[in-house]
Parts: structure tokens; sequence; C-alpha cells
């Protein structure tokens, strides 16, 4: 991305989407100037005409270049935002772990995590998707705990240095409370997440509504 300096950015997300809130605390933390449009996913905003004509696959985050161009899936954006800076390391072997981790949280821990947190505070008590919560948690716990066993001896996920695998790690983990995730049996992913949000321009997800927060306050 610095190598395109000048390129204005558009940000279509749902502020209280985890995958959207990678890419805002990469801009935050990156300095860089851009411009959130505000697309609430879970209320269809996603499969208008105009939105799918955008992205076919009918999600957000969506990052939009002033020339046009689009890019779509949170992680390929960090990866794109990222090149060139502190937060992507240069080193190929270094490189292919921050992948590692990316792809570990697109597959083994933002399904379970990310949706057990959706399931509880965006569906109703008696939605028949509530049935997938054990599977759920029970993936999301095996995802924790292969956190727990990396940060045990390291303090990032990629080399000597905080970078855009913590940040996609970092989105939905600060939240796993909301999907009924007990975080007690990971102190060192505690410590991590405590250190990610002491890095030099960290911004907290914001808050869900009265009626989400009620929802995921509840035992159920
Ligand atoms: N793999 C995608 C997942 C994006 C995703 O699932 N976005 C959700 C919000 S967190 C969404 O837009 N859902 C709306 C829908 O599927 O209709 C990414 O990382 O960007």
């Amino acid at each position: 991305m610095p190598s395109e300096p000048s390129r204005s950015l558009t940000v279509h997300g749902y502020s209280l989407s985890g995958n959207c809130h990678k890419v805002r605390l990469l801009l935050e933390q990156l300095a860089l100037a851009y411009r959130w449009i505000e697309v609430d996913s879970s209320a269809g905003q996603t499969r208008t005409p105009a939105y799918l004509a955008k992205n076919a696959n009918g999600k957000v985050p969506m990052l939009e270049l002033d020339d046009g161009r689009i890019l779509v899936e949170s992680d390929a954006i960090l990866y794109w935002l990222a090149d060139g800076t502190p937060f992507l390391p240069a080193d190929p072997w270094q490189r292919a772990q921050a992948m590692r981790w990316l792809f570990f949280e697109q597959y083994s821990h933002e399904p379970c995590i990310a949706v057990a947190r959706f399931v509880r505070g965006w569906t109703h008590a008696d939605s028949p998707r509530r049935v997938e919560l054990p599977r759920l948690l029970e993936g999301g716990h095996k995802a924790l705990a292969v956190m727990e066993h990396h940060l045990q001896a390291a303090r990032w996920f990629t080399g000597a240095d905080y970078g855009i695998a913590d940040i996609a790690l970092f989105a939905y983990t600060d939240v796993a409370g909301h999907g009924g995730f007990d975080m007690s049996a990971y102190p060192a992913i505690r410590d991590w997440l405590a250190r990610v949000r002491a890095t030099p321009g960290f911004v907290a997800m914001p808050e869900p509504p009265a009626e989400v927060a009620a929802r995921l306050a509840s035992s159920t």
C-alpha cells in the first residue's frame, strides 16, 4: 500500500463485525485517511442489487479505491494495506507465518468464534440456529487452545513484532465472551489481548446496541 500513497480509500463495513473492525484497526494504526460507509450486514444491506454489483459474495468488509478497484475478504485487505509497512514482515519465512495465521483465523477460528457470537447476539432465543452452539463452542475452544499454546512461548503471532496476524486474530478473540466462551483457561491469550489493546493507535470495537447486548448477556 505505501507504494500507492495517494489512493483514497473507502471501506464498506459494519462496525460491530470483527471482520470489519480488523480493517478499521489497521487503518487507524497506519494513520491512513479513509472513508467508512456503514453497511449493516445483519439487516441485509449487503444483499441489495447495488451492493452485490460490487461484491457478488454479499459480505462486508469491502475496500473500494478511487480508481474503482475493489478488494474483499478482510485478511486480503489487511495484507494489501500492510504491504511495505512494519505490520507485514519483509522476510519470506515470517511473511509465510503471517499467512499461516490468517488462514487459521479464517478456517479454524472465525467460523466458530464469530459465528457463535452472531448466533447468540443477532438471532432470537428460539432461533433454530441455536442448535449450532455446542459445536461452535467445541471448535472455538480448539482454536483458542492452539493460540494459547503459541502465546505461551511468543509475544506476537509473527516473529518479534505485532502485525496483521495479531490484528486478524484479535478482532473476534477480544469479544469471544459474546459467543459464550469462558476465557479463564487462557491466561496467555488474555495477556496478549492486553498487549494488543496497548499498541499505538489502538481502537476498540463499539459496544453492541442494547437489544443485542441483552441477548449476549443471557446465559443461552
Ligand atoms: N471471509 C470474509 C467473511 C466476511 C463476513 O462473513 N462478513 C459478514 C459480516 S461479519 C457479512 O457480511 N455477512 C452478511 C451476509 O453474509 O449476508 C472476510 O473475512 O471478509
